[in-house]
């Protein structure tokens, strides 16, 4: 009797235990990707946001990130799932300029903003100095102004998927998937920075979505659920705006 019971408990505290390192395992993975945080924004606020670089490239420390927004220009959208060809204008009236970086340089010591032929920011590198220490988190502070969902249209939530490179190892573009040299969280649009079919992460990219204010502006009667809009980036865009220019001199990729 006192065995079975004795056994019972110890199966018990095993069953207990596998469930903790299960659980812990899924917890683990769950964060454990590059994010921008918060990930969820109301519009009509602006917002304090944070780059969060998570892990290193394997065993290799982080030394640098670059990071694109969609820019809604020639960007990939869709609304519940379906493609949509018309502009994004028709979603948000002010994409476009809505990042600013804050310098910061107490993970890296030097950092950019990435601009288009307007001067508009579509988004920011930084790198060089110290490394991140694999087991620590990095945070990139950056600040959102206020993002206003069109009021006639029936978009209840739009959500970027953000174009992010940690890197760890300067390359050319020719080697960049080999030797742990960089993670990518990128939309697998097609680009040079897809990174590698079934590898950690790939297609997975960093999501900034933006809320609309349900009772600030409410959806129109004729929308009834509303729609779930997606903006992804174009290749061309990507491939343009990922590389990090410093001084004028591109230094990532290695020309
Ligand atoms: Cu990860």
């Amino acid at each position: 009797m006192r065995n079975v019971l004795l056994s019972r408990i110890i199966n018990q505290s095993f069953l207990a235990f596998i469930f903790i390192v299960l659980t812990g395992f899924a917890y683990q993975s769950a964060v454990a990707h590059t994010v921008i945080e918060p990930a969820q924004i109301t519009e009509g606020k602006k917002s304090e946001n944070y780059l969060v670089i998570t892990h290193g490239c394997g065993d290799n420390a982080v030394i640098g990130s670059s990071i694109v927004f969609p820019d809604g220009v020639d960007s990939t959208i869709t609304t519940n799932g379906n493609p949509y060809s018309g502009p994004l204008s028709d979603f948000v009236t002010n994409w476009g300029n809505v990042i600013q970086l804050y310098q910061d340089r107490s993970v890296f010591s030097e950092q950019d903003t990435k601009r288009d032929a307007l001067g508009n920011v579509l988004g920011f590198w930084t790198g060089g100095g110290r490394t991140i220490a694999p087991h620590l988190f990095g945070r990139i502070p950056f600040v959102s102004s206020a993002i206003t969902i069109k009021p006639e249209s029936c978009a209840k939530t739009i959500r970027f998927a953000v174009a992010a490179a940690d890197i760890c190892k300067i390359t050319g573009i020719d080697d960049i998937n080999s030797d742990n040299a960089v993670s990518f969280w990128t939309p697998a649009v097609g680009s040079k920075y897809d990174g590698t079919p079934g590898g950690h992460a790939f297609d997975f990219p960093v999501f900034f979505t933006v809320n609309r204010d349900l009772e600030a502006n409410p959806l129109p009667e004729s929308c009834a659920a509303g729609q779930n809009v997606s903006v992804r980036p174009s290749a061309a865009q990507v491939d343009r705006d990922m590389p990090i220019q410093f001084n004028g001199v591109q230094v990532w990729p290695q020309p």
